[in-house]
């Protein structure tokens, strides 16, 4: 049976207010008036629903302004006394967040690096090896290279002094900046701040756009039996792509009871050229005849992440952006790449035929739709929670076609397992030149908006639509990117615990 979204947010509601009211302090904002029994039949055979308490986990990139603040730990003893008696009460829980009328002024989520836990006395194994490790170890590992170059990592985000991060969330600066002042005269000398990245949604009718241009946050999965509606085009998947220790959590067995509906949070911070990025378009318009030399250039850009700025998808407006289909939630996301072609082999021409959208576009890239078999692509889903940081490119900027003002992306992905969601993606698909396999050209490129290949020129393939199909497989139709737009300058892995997590943390 599936339940509604707001059948699971009131399931939470109680799980959070009775079934852990023995073990947490009592909650600041808790709904009145309150029931004594549920309104749902308890029965065995239905999976249990999650409590899911980290409240950003679900919500996704849709947030107006936010504040990591990134923190190590000075006094253990202290930090856990305090999140104990101050911070959890502040911990803002999917139910709350769901709904306007029980939102806090500042979402508040907590979530630790190893180094923190193994800092505050928690010494469990939560099987992850990449988390383990810490995002620093995955520059230089040679197995699971995630492409960055080490030397654009700023200080903070070099090492593993990095122990945890506070996410906060609101419509107004004012508001997060109250709330962070709260919290840092709670916590007083336990802790020291070591990077804040602030972030906002962009202004005006670039909302929802990140700093390229295009609409972000349209493809999310859906959580199996709590998303409700699934809006046509989605995935549904098991909660515990997400969710450790809920259903189709790869390493179910294996977590310590502690960590159930916790979830790994892979933060980066994605610094985007955006001058250049542009001027590379303008100087590369692509060909078509039926366009001007603004509308090619506008075309490539679509074909290198796979919608147009609107956000309509490529596929199913190959040569001109559509507005609408782009805001109609029932179609913007209802495609996948199989061609519908001949009988005897249906399916097949989508190995072949790059016309609509190329392999290697971005959104292609990390979600092949219809390009393997559905077993290998749904067991790689995250749930993307990023925001643009940073200003608007500014005049001299633009006139100069030179960053000189940092901006970019703060990507969030949340996953129950770091190598199978974010490592995955980006190592196995975004930065190999062969992904999607099994297709006529066998290097396609690696993804023109994140893909690196060490910072230098990137050939990508299928990027011209006015090259026939099977011409794409030489190098020579190539569109040659020069070098990335795209540079990283650090990130952790973190642990984000539900509430019943940070209460078990507070007395480790
Ligand atoms: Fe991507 N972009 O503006 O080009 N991304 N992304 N991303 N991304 C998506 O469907 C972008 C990054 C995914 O289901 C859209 O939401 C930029 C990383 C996934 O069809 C756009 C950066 C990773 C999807 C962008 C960046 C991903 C997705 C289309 C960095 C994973 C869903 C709008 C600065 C490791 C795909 C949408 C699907 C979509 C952009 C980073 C993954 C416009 C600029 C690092 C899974």
């Amino acid at each position: 049976m599936r339940r509604s979204l707001s059948s699971f947010v009131l399931v939470s509601l109680f799980a959070v207010g009775v079934v852990n009211a023995g073990e947490l302090p009592p909650r600041r904002r808790a709904p009145q008036p309150r029931r004594t029994k549920s309104l749902f039949i308890d029965v065995p055979a239905l999976p249990d629903l999650p409590t899911v308490q980290a409240s950003d986990i679900l919500v996704g990139m849709q947030k107006a302004e936010e504040l990591f603040y990134f923190f190590g730990i000075k006094n253990a003893a202290t930090f856990k006394s305090k999140l104990a008696s101050d911070i959890l009460p502040l911990i803002t829980t999917t139910t709350e967040i769901l709904d306007t009328a029980t939102q806090p002024l500042t979402m508040v989520n907590l979530a630790f690096s190893n180094t923190g836990l193994l800092s505050l006395g928690v010494h469990d194994d939560l099987g992850d090896f990449n988390f383990v490790q810490g995002q620093f170890a995955d520059v230089h590992n040679q197995t699971f290279l995630i492409g960055d170059n080490p030397s654009t990592w700023e200080a903070p985000f070099a090492g593993t002094q990095i122990h945890g991060v506070f996410i906060l969330a609101s419509d107004t600066l004012a508001n997060i900046n109250t709330e962070l002042a709260n919290i840092q005269s709670i916590l007083g000398a336990s802790i020291v701040e070591i990077e804040s990245l602030q972030g906002a949604a962009r202004p005006g009718d670039e909302k929802g756009h990140e700093h390229f241009g295009f609409m972000d946050g349209i493809s999310q999965p859906a959580v199996n039996g709590f998303t409700n509606p699934i809006l046509p085009g989605q995935t549904p998947v098991d909660p515990g792509t997400f969710l450790v220790g809920e259903t189709g959590d790869p390493n179910l067995d294996s977590r310590p009871a502690w960590a159930k509906d916790g979830s790994f949070l892979v933060f980066r911070k994605l610094q985007q050229l955006v001058p250049e990025f542009n001027q590379f378009l303008t100087d590369h318009p692509l060909d078509v005849p039926s366009l001007t030399p603004a509308e090619g250039s506008e075309l490539l850009g679509a074909r290198m992440v796979g919608r147009w700025k609107s956000g309509a998808p490529i596929f199913l407006s190959p040569t001109h952006d559509d507005p609408v289909l782009a805001n109609d939630k029932n179609r913007n996301n209802n495609f996948t790449y199989v061609i519908a072609d001949a009988l005897p082999d249906p399916g097949t021409e989508n190995h072949f035929n790059q016309t609509n959208c190329p392999f290697g576009a971005h959104i292609r890239k990390v979600h092949p739709r219809g390009d393997l078999d559905p077993i290998v692509e749904n067991s790689h889903f995250i749930i993307r929670s990023s925001i643009p940081y940073g200003p608007e490119v500014t005049n001299a900027e633009a006139a100069a076609n030179t960053t000189s003002v940092d901006r970019g992306l703060a990507f969030v992905s949340y996953q129950a397992d770091i190598f199978n969601g974010f490592m995955f993606l980006q190592n196995i698909w975004i930065n190999s030149v062969g992904f999607p396999f099994g297709k006529v050209d066998p290097t396609i490129g690696v993804d023109p908006i994140i893909g690196t290949l060490g910072g230098g020129p990137k050939n990508i393939s299928g990027l011209d639509p006015a090259v026939f199909d099977l011409d794409q497989t030489d190098v020579s139709h190539d569109v040659v990117i020069p070098r990335d737009f795209v540079i990283s300058r650090g990130g952790e892995y973190f642990f984000s615990p539900s509430l019943a997590g940070l209460s078990f943390i507070a007395t480790a």
